[in-house]
């Protein structure tokens, strides 16, 4: 019996330039074209961050409107907005990226330092940014980059109750520098740490932590985040070429796994999106 498989790809982020990347998908027609082929390719979720006409990162409200729409009317995708924007974005535009009316959004459950920089999460913008969310009927993917972060998702539930839906879905982001490590032995203590009331959980490593933490999340039953935010190299200094070549090798990792890709009807079954 084959077990279902959640493949989310995140195809943007905010930290790769287009110089450096070309084949980053920064306009929206190449952000729906990446989408509609890993959708082909088996994903059911795209997590997404926007650019503007010059490729940088953006959270302008009528770019995001117009990408969720173009992402519903081209997939059959669950679309994930990212609320975590870029490194430089200010609280009161991550929590305005809701009015974009998207199906879920990510929300980290706390601040981290990332790279040189610091990731910024303070309690009382994660308690807001939860909170707008369930007013809106927005599902949140909680984003945890560390393990006191999966306490505070504990905290955080005890306080408020269950997201729109009343599933709760955990996403595991590694190997950042300043998060926890892309090991095996961490994800085993994030998923041991776990709340009880977590319904479905995924894991991503980035950059070279990207097999391990794949290997590891099928290992222990978990779902897969892939994508050219998180990894540019397909191999050891061979860059990917598109997000649909990610998509393909998670397939074929789950599939070794006996694990068969969920399509966005289903994956909005798992998460409890009407
Ligand atoms: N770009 C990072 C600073 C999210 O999308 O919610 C934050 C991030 C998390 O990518
Ligand atoms: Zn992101």
């Amino acid at each position: 019996m084959s077990t279902p498989l959640l493949i989310t790809v995140a195809p943007t982020g905010a930290e790769t330039t287009k110089a450096d990347c070309p084949h980053l998908p920064t306009t929206l027609e190449e952000l729906v074209t990446a989408a509609k082929e890993c959708e082909a390719a088996g994903a059911g979720m795209v997590h997404v961050h926007i650019r503007d006409d010059e490729h940088r990162p953006t959270l302008d409200l009528a770019r995001l409107t117009d990408t969720v729409q173009a992402l519903h009317e081209a997939t059959d995708l669950v679309v994930q907005l990212s609320t975590g924007g870029s490194v430089h974005d200010p609280l009161d535009q991550r929590l305005k990226v809701l009015d974009a009316e998207p199906d879920a959004c990510s929300l980290t459950m706390g601040t981290t330092n990332f790279g040189d920089d610091v990731f910024s999460n303070p309690w009382p913008f994660v308690c807001d940014l939860y909170q707008l969310a369930q007013e809106r009927g927005v599902v949140p993917e909680f984003e945890l980059f560390d393990l006191g972060q999966v306490a505070a998702l504990e905290r955080l539930l005890g306080k408020y109750g269950l997201p729109s839906g009343g599933k709760v879905h955990v996403d595991f982001v590694m190997g950042v520098p300043g998060g926890m490590p892309g090991t095996a032995a961490a994800l085993v203590a994030g998923v041991q740490a776990m709340p009880a009331e977590v319904t479905s959980w995924s894991a991503t490593g980035i950059g070279r932590s990207t097999l391990a933490v794949m290997y590891a999340s099928l290992a222990q039953g978990g779902h897969l985040r892939v994508g050219m935010e998180d990894v540019l190299t397909i191999s050891r200094g061979v860059p990917v070429e598109s997000n649909a070549q990610l998509v393909e090798r998670a397939v074929e990792a789950g599939r070794i796994a006996q694990r068969v890709p969920m399509s966005g009807a289903e994956t909005r079954e798992l998460l409890g999106i009407a």
